[in-house]
């Protein structure tokens, strides 16, 4: 009897204890696009006219990371891991999507909103999508775009299918293209549908924006693509009009679930390639195109504070502001981003950027913000995207099952600033993954692997240039934060640990215990 009344106690306790722990608060996370550590004022960004004032603001009354990191350094297998706590290097076909490819997570796996769903969420996307849509054979551009978001855990989309450098330049709201006339077919393809169909080729002097490398395909708004189109001119919106719409849908679509708690997935396409921000931001940096998209980003941040005020929401909605990949100068358009980049540096104090395993690819600005609850501050422990569901599900009260998520790793405690509370132990980055390319940070060291090409993408003053690396190098972060001295051979046994500790996590098919 005594046994059982302890065992009563105890279960109890456990119970209650758990349920003190839970809160449910709205989630809102703003993923920028190619926005580097440097980018933004309170990372020190410090030209005169970038001003990034909402963006500060959250990170001066929330709590910035200063290891705050996405896994990838290229956009769909960040994304992919974001959403599904799994290393994107662990399955095929997650490098950066094209304009016909299919969706890539399938239905039946568990992701960030099918875990918040069953905590009795909304959920929505609102922004750039890039992880595919439709079947094998890839988007029904004219019929359902089924599967996508919606099968995979989010009640709502609104989407730009893959990156706006990619056609075609309309909106997918849930299964379907927006103001579809159907007497006007979309069409999507790899081959020039018809010999006069005009490109960045045969009407490069036409273009509102050159273009330095690919992007010389279909022409819409005066910018030449990756792909060609045809049809479907009733639904096609100007890259200019882009950050609005975002902001837009994403008010009402908060507006119309405020009642219950919400996870929206704020996904900007600032400041991806082609930089078109709206003609009111133009000029408004100094810094060109690439300057004007971070303050137009910068924008949309304030909007949705404003709105979250608005609506008497702001202290029951935890904000989680983070970017995609590292920073990148010329990424295929002539838009003044190398010439007008002056002393600005956009990835920080690191080295490398876009498609690097070198800390500039993957950390970056990474603030949480909840007013009441999340301490002011700066943190220095290790968290990454690929958290956010073991993190999330811990915050809401929902079981995270064993094979659910396999990276994703419970940091809440971090993410909120508890005290003692501790990020990772360690991450793998990767680039865009084809070349089987990985970082391995654990503490102050920092392991860089190179399967294939000896050579790892280094960027000089924003220009991308590739080095010569060796199979394996080795840095001390606490003393040469841009890896530029390999100390591989003075520390042999650190080498062979970290080798074998990111072998480890390669073969076991998950880092979770
Ligand atoms: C590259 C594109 C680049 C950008 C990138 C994807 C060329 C030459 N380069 O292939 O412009 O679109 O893919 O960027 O076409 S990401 O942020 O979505 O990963
Ligand atoms: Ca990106």
């Amino acid at each position: 009897m005594r046994l059982l009344s302890t065992l009563f106690y105890f279960v109890t306790l456990t119970f209650i204890g758990q349920a003190a722990n839970v809160e449910k608060p709205n989630i809102i996370v703003i993923m920028a696009d190619d926005l580097g550590y440097g980018d933004v004022g309170c990372y020190g960004a410090k030209p005169k006219n970038l001003k990034t004032p909402n963006i500060d603001r959250l990170a001066a009354n929330g709590l910035r990371f200063t290891s705050g990191y996405c896994s990838a350094s290229t956009c769909t297998p960040t994304r992919f891991s974001f959403l599904t706590g799994k290393y994107a290097f662990r399955q095929k076909n997650t490098g950066i999507a094209p304009p016909n490819g299919p969706a890539i997570i399938q239905p039946g796996v568990e992701t960030l909103p099918s875990l918040l769903k069953r905590a009795g969420y909304a959920t929505a996307v609102i922004g750039k999508w890039h992880l595919g849509l439709g079947g094998p054979n890839g988007p029904d551009w004219n019929g359902e775009l089924n599967p996508g978001p919606r099968e995979i855990g989010f009640d709502y989309n609104y989407l730009l299918p893959t990156t706006n450098d990619r056609v075609p330049q309309v909106y997918v709201e849930n299964h379907r293209v927006k103001n579809l006339d159907p007497k006007d077919p979309l069409w999507v393809g790899r081959k020039k549908p018809s010999a006069d169909h005009p490109t960045g080729l045969t009407h490069r002097d036409t273009l509102k924006m050159d273009w330095s490398h690919g992007h010389n395909s279909t022409i819409h708004n005066g910018i030449s693509r990756i792909g060609f189109y045809t049809g479907g001119h009733a639904a096609r919106f100007r890259d200019e009009d882009l950050a609005d719409e975002w902001v837009n849908q994403s008010n009402k679509w908060i507006e119309a679930n405020k009642g219950n708690p919400f996870f929206l997935f704020f996904s900007s396409h600032d400041l991806h390639v082609p930089r078109m921000p709206h003609e009111r931001f133009h000029g408004a940096s100094g810094l060109g195109f690439r300057g004007d998209a971070i303050v137009q980003l910068d924008w949309c941040v304030g909007e949705l504070v404003k709105t979250l005020d608005r609506l008497q929401l702001s202290d029951s909605t935890l904000i989680l502001f983070c970017s995609d990949n590292g920073p990148v100068g010329d990424d295929g358009y002539k838009d003044g981003a190398l010439e007008k980049v002056g002393d600005h540096q956009p990835g920080g104090p690191f080295s490398g950027g876009k498609y690097s395993v070198l800390e500039g690819g993957t950390r970056t600005p990474f603030i949480t913000y909840w007013p009441g609850r999340i301490a002011k501050g700066v943190s220095s422990e290790m968290v990454c995207t690929i958290d956010l569901a073991a993190s999330f599900a811990a915050l809401t009260g929902v079981d995270l099952p064993k094979d659910a998520c396999p990276d994703s790793f419970n940091v809440i405690g971090a993410l909120l600033g508890k005290e003692g509370a501790k990020g990772r132990r360690d991450l793998v980055q990767q680039d865009n993954g084809k070349r089987g390319n990985y970082g391995f940070r654990a503490g102050k060291w920092k392991l860089q692997r190179h399967d294939g090409k000896r050579r790892h993408n280094v960027h000089v003053n924003t220009q991308l240039q590739f080095h010569p690396a060796p199979h394996y190098s080795l840095f001390d972060l606490s003393k040469d934060i841009r890896e530029t001295k390999n100390i591989a051979k003075e520390h042999p046994k650190v080498l062979e640990r970290m080798k074998q500790r990111l072998q480890k996590i390669v073969d076991a098919g998950r880092s979770r215990p």
